[in-house]
């Protein structure tokens, strides 16, 4: 591969104050968003009823090198977990595939059920109601507003693994999307990397026009400075991609480490592709979504990362039958995943881009490499209005056009899970997580350990030597959460928790807490009862059969956790919400 030229091909504006952003992103153009879906109370029923110097020596073999490792985090925004090959998709993922081929695929990995909660807690190891995301900014309700927690941005009681990483000595770069505060003082730059392109909010155009959902100007970085304009024929996951291989190349060599957090905005909607892509998957979505759903799911069991008897989530009730729609209806929402297909697929080249250029630089057997997707599939859809113009079918795809492909094709990234992004039953909070590279024995593993998206950073600063704090700039650190996955990346143990260890999950009023293979769970009506059930995931990983009835103590022991959780993280319930409208704040146990 030849050696990336160093791109300065974006404007960048000198000045980048508040004061000069005369065309400042307004808060609620929000892509990371939540549902418009609404499915009737009868509709519902069917849910309802169903329902690194000493760890250099523990990480590598004892005649390894002794420097510090590269590490490199990939982040695919709301891809699916069956949307992998290596779990069981039908899109190509070569390069993706090669990283689960070199290291760990892990089963049972909880991420939020948004964008900027989940950031917040993969960058910190700290609950994202402690670290400033107790809600997602777009959607604060007003009585978390101003209440330590939900600053909407990561406020300054957490530690950023980009901080703690440069000041122990690394490069730090980030291309992608931030979403983690939108004032200079919470951009990337302000947060501990030190080279940066980023989108600054949470979602947008991934072309060269930088609309946002109106149509508005949408607020970029780079190196701390506002971009007035990008690379004309920019694609996010083309320029990300060059950004991150652009900023290593640039000093590699100089006897520093690296850490690059490449934030990916695929598959994130607007679907939208280079010319060539768009015809990639031209019929390959032509038998349906069901079809399409049951064979990742055989492939899911075939391969190994999902259990032979496992449960699948039924297709939900607003979901009409593939059979029943009309032909224009079917030739539409084919066309739709056609182009979610060749967003994956694109994401993965250009992944493939990365793991090329470290192989042929030698960095590759230096680097840890983890990639993870942030959230479920986004199975809820936007009415989109002008400029964005879909009227032309043969333009879909195109910069200016707005595809989404809703609830139907959400279920099939979902694999055999419950609802999708936004939800805390598992078809929002499961996603996939891949480690491969330095550290990493034993390759090609499938790792059934409960883990959780807090611990990233607490893997990435035990893999780099680096001790969490206890204070930052003079200010008291939240306590880290996250647990190093280093037992499970060394084969020494399959798992990073006890079996009595439980981990908690709020967003939007809805509230989950797992203990083992016990998952309680509460979504607010229509989506659930309103009220707590109780699922053994290990059987029913679709969450389809309450057993609270049956386990009374066990559901009340868990109740007891949630309470727990709630005091631990200053869990404030929303008085509103966007998912559940009004929820009950008062509502900690039934
Ligand atoms: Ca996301």
């Amino acid at each position: 591969m030849p050696t990336p030229e160093l791109r300065r091909a974006h404007t960048i504006d000198s000045q980048s104050s508040t004061a000069n952003r005369g065309w400042r992103v307004v808060a609620a153009d929000v892509y990371c968003r939540v549902p418009s879906l609404r499915i009737t109370m009868a509709q519902a029923g069917l849910a309802i009823a169903s329902g690194l110097v000493a760890l250099v020596l523990s990480l590598a073999p004892a005649s390894a090198k002794t420097s510090l490792p590269n590490i490199l985090l990939i982040v695919a925004d709301d891809a699916g977990i069956a949307d992998i090959g290596s779990y069981g998709s039908e899109i190509r993922t070569p390069n993706i595939d090669s990283l689960a081929s070199a290291g760990v695929r892990f089963t049972q990995f909880g991420v939020s059920a948004t964008c900027s909660p989940s950031r917040s807690m993969m960058l910190t190891g700290v609950d994202s109601h402690l670290a400033g995301l107790g809600n997602m900014a777009e959607f604060m309700a007003p009585n978390q507003k101003g209440r330590p927690g939900y600053e909407g941005h990561l406020n300054d009681r957490v530690a950023p693994v980009s901080a703690l990483l440069r000041d122990a000595g690394y490069h730090t770069y980030m291309a992608g999307k931030w979403h983690m505060g939108e004032e200079p003082e919470h951009w990337p730059a302000s947060r501990g990397f030190t080279r940066d392109l980023t989108l600054i909010p949470g979602g947008g155009s991934h072309m060269d026009d930088m609309w946002g959902l109106k149509g508005e100007r949408q607020l970029y970085t780079q190196n701390g400075k506002i971009l007035k304009a990008l690379r004309p024929g920019f694609h996010s996951s083309d320029d990300y991609t060059s950004a991150i291989i652009d900023n290593i190349e640039e000093n590699r060599g100089d006897g520093k480490p690296f850490f690059a957090y490449l934030a990916l905005q695929a598959p994130h909607d607007p679907f939208q592709l280079p010319d060539e892509w768009l015809g990639k998957y031209k019929g390959r979505y032509d038998q349906g979504y069901e079809a399409t759903r049951a064979v990742r799911i055989e492939r899911m069991k075939a391969l190994g990362v999902l259990g032979a008897k496992s449960t699948v989530f039924p297709r939900l009730p607003n979901v009409p039958a593939w059979a029943d729609l009309s032909d224009e209806d079917r030739r539409q929402s084919a066309r739709k995943m056609e182009l979610y297909a060749a967003m994956v697929e694109h994401m993965d080249t250009n992944i493939g881009k990365v793991i090329e250029y470290l192989k042929a630089k030698n960095l590759y057997d230096d680097t840890l490499i983890i990639f993870l997707s942030d959230n479920g599939p986004e199975g809820n859809s936007w009415d989109v209005g002008p400029p964005w113009d879909n009227s032309k079918f043969e333009e879909w795809g195109k910069k200016g056009t707005f595809i989404q492909y809703g609830a139907a094709w959400a279920q099939v990234s979902a694999g055999p899970f419950r609802m999708f992004k936004g939800f805390m039953s598992e078809g929002g909070i499961r996603a996939p997580l891949i480690i491969a590279g330095r550290g990493v024995r034993d390759s090609g593993r499938i790792s059934d350990a409960v883990t959780h998206v807090m611990d990233i950073p607490a893997t990435i600063l035990k893999a780099a030597n680096v001790a969490y704090p206890k204070t930052i700039e003079g200010k008291v650190v939240v306590s880290m959460q996250g647990k190093s996955l280093q037992p499970v990346l060394t084969n020494s143990r399959n798992a990073v928790r006890k079996t009595s260890d439980w981990l908690g999950w709020e967003l939007f009023g809805n509230r989950a807490i797992r203990e083992g293979n016990w998952k309680l769970l509460w979504l607010c009506k229509p989506f659930g009862p309103g009220g707590w059930q109780l699922y053994d995931l290990k059987a029913d990983p679709g969450e389809i059969n309450d057993v609270a009835a049956a386990h009374p103590s066990i559901r009340d022991r868990l109740i007891g956790h949630w309470r727990t959780y709630v005091k631990k993280n200053n869990v404030i319930l929303p008085n509103t919400s966007p998912i559940c409208g009004q929820v009950a704040t008062n509502d900690s146990s039934k």
